[in-house]
């Protein structure tokens, strides 16, 4: 009789557990993973539990160090790290470097949540990381607070395995238009890490503001960097300000490309040195929003040696692999000018050791090997792009564009290329919207958001969330396995993990909040 009782309790204290922890496989988690299999039974946090590192090294622990801390304010445990694997450690977390699964390449992971532990297991350590951001999607809403939450920390048995289908997703800041604070950066930088996005293009030079300090020529941000779009105080970034970036990136497997647009939108860099213009006159700080009216002075061998100067700093602070010299909408130079000047362009980021990225009109120029085309306007650029040889980042504005307005209502932003609403900018397949471009020859996809009519990091969030979630999910996962239908119901369930991060998103009536 007793034990009866004993087995009647204990049954219905499993199964409210039950109750309160959805399966593995209905965890509404973005990107969506590439398969998921639910267990049995669930893995409870506690303060006892450990963040063990049997495979130390040094990138290994900084994202111990990353899941300790996004975990510590709202469950108050500050987990230990421990560099070995603790044999008789309960709930713990493994962070794994196996290096055996080749289906799971450079960024995949396996996560295997289990009673009494979960391993995250990856070829690398930017496998480990989108493990562990899968991982914080897994606990309730809560765990994403500032403060010290009461909740029980379980997230239910199973095992997923992931990986992208692209190696290159992007999202692009302006901050040239209006400036932004090394903080909102870095804010935006850690919410877009979330959702697994890799690249952070950062447009750091335009006609209204030149953002990056350049020591050999310091006028272009004495100068350059004072105006913005319908003035105010704007800035740049000291070169110690931009490394603290790129690092803070990098501990996120987001890899930083600086933007200095050439040879057009190049107005603050002619304000600063009279030399760069073709009538050695400085023109005036620009604060308005017209585009496609400068351009450098292409027919002076000084401006190569000075463009050489600057790329040549900017690429010493930048670990990653691309420069990006911009190539759009340069109006005013003559294309028999325009070429031979991307063209040289490409020479010297080559022989700074990086690959070059334009905008698709950079394709009219003999593309090197190596360059890649990112197609945001005019497709039959991109076809050519690709015809030369070229690989294509996919940007088109009327689906990735993050300035466009959401509708007639949207009270800032553009919609020189329509409406996007958050299943326009969802639904889309990079490789089937522009004949001629293929699956082979895309390297990935990018949302950019441009600033003209943005200045503030809470408007940023609002033009930015939910639609650059989903252009997340359209790089990550191919688009055979997923529907706008099944996709804004997961969206719908990030809404409170939102709201807990204070994120200021978009409450589309498209989603079921
Ligand atoms: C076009 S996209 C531009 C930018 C503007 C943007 C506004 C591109 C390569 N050039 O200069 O800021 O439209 O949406």
């Amino acid at each position: 009789m007793r034990i009866l009782l004993l087995l009647m309790i204990l049954m219905s204290i499993s199964t409210s557990y039950a109750n309160t922890v959805d399966k593995l496989a209905e965890m509404p988690i973005i990107p969506k993973p590439f398969s998921v299999v639910s267990g049995n039974g669930s893995f409870k946090l506690s303060d006892k539990s450990e963040i063990c590192l049997p495979t130390y090294n040094i990138e290994v622990s900084k994202i111990g160090a990353f899941l300790r801390e996004k975990l510590r304010p709202a469950t108050g445990f500050m987990l230990p790290i421990v560099e070995s694997a603790d044999k008789n450690g309960k709930n713990n977390i493994y962070l794994v470097l196996s290096h055996t699964n080749s289906v799971l390449g450079d960024e995949g992971y396996q996560l295997t949540i289990g009673p009494s532990r979960i391993e995250i297991s990856a070829n690398k350590p930017a496998g480990l990381f989108n493990g562990v951001q899968t991982l914080r999607q897994l606990f309730s809403a809560k765990i994403e607070a500032s403060t010290h939450q009461v909740d029980s920390w379980v997230i239910p048995a199973g095992v997923i395995r992931d990986f992208p289908e692209y190696s290159y997703r992007g999202f692009m800041l302006d901050v040239a238009r209006h400036f932004f604070s090394v903080s909102d950066v870095k804010h935006y930088i850690d919410l877009a890490s979330m959702y697994k996005l890799n690249v952070f293009h950062i447009h750091l030079s335009d006609d209204q503001g030149w953002r990056i300090e350049i020591k050999k020529w310091p006028e272009l941000t004495a100068t350059g960097g004072k105006s913005q779009v319908g003035g105010g105080s704007a800035g740049f970034y000291t070169q110690e300000q931009y490394r603290d970036i790129v690092s803070y990136a990098a501990i996120r497997n987001i890899t930083v490309i600086p933007e200095i647009d050439l040879p057009g939108h190049t107005n603050a860099m002619l304000a600063s040195y009279a030399q760069l213009n073709c009538d050695n006159k400085a023109k005036k700080l620009y604060t308005g929003t017209e585009v496609g009216f400068s351009t450098l002075c292409t027919s002076k061998e000084s401006t190569y040696s000075f463009i050489e100067d600057v790329l040549k700093e900017i690429s010493a602070m930048t670990p990653g692999g691309y420069f990006h010299i911009g190539g759009d909408e340069s109006h005013v130079t003559k294309l028999e000018d325009y070429i031979p000047f991307v063209n040289r362009m490409q020479g010297i980021v080559a022989k700074l050791g990086k690959h070059v990225i334009g905008w698709d009109e950079i394709a009219l120029s003999d593309l090197k090997p190596n360059s890649f085309v990112q197609y945001w306007g005019k497709a039959e650029n991109a076809v050519l792009g690709v015809q030369k040889g070229a690989k294509v980042i996919m940007s088109p504005a009327m689906y990735a564009y993050l300035d466009m307005k959401y509708d007639s209502l949207t009270t800032f932003g553009l919609n020189w290329a329509g409406y996007l609403d958050v299943q326009k900018s969802y639904d889309w397949i990079p490789e089937s919207i522009v004949p001629g471009i293929k699956r082979e020859n895309i390297l990935g996809v990018e949302a950019p958001i441009w600033t003209e009519s943005i200045s503030t990091m809470k408007n940023i969030e609002y033009m930015a969330f939910p639609r650059i979630i989903g252009i997340a999910e359209v790089g990550w996962c191919s688009s055979s396995r997923r529907t706008w239908s099944e996709y804004k119901l997961r969206l719908a369930k990030q809404g409170d993990r939102l709201k807990v991060l204070g994120v200021n998103y978009y409450p589309s009536k498209q989603i079921a909040w």
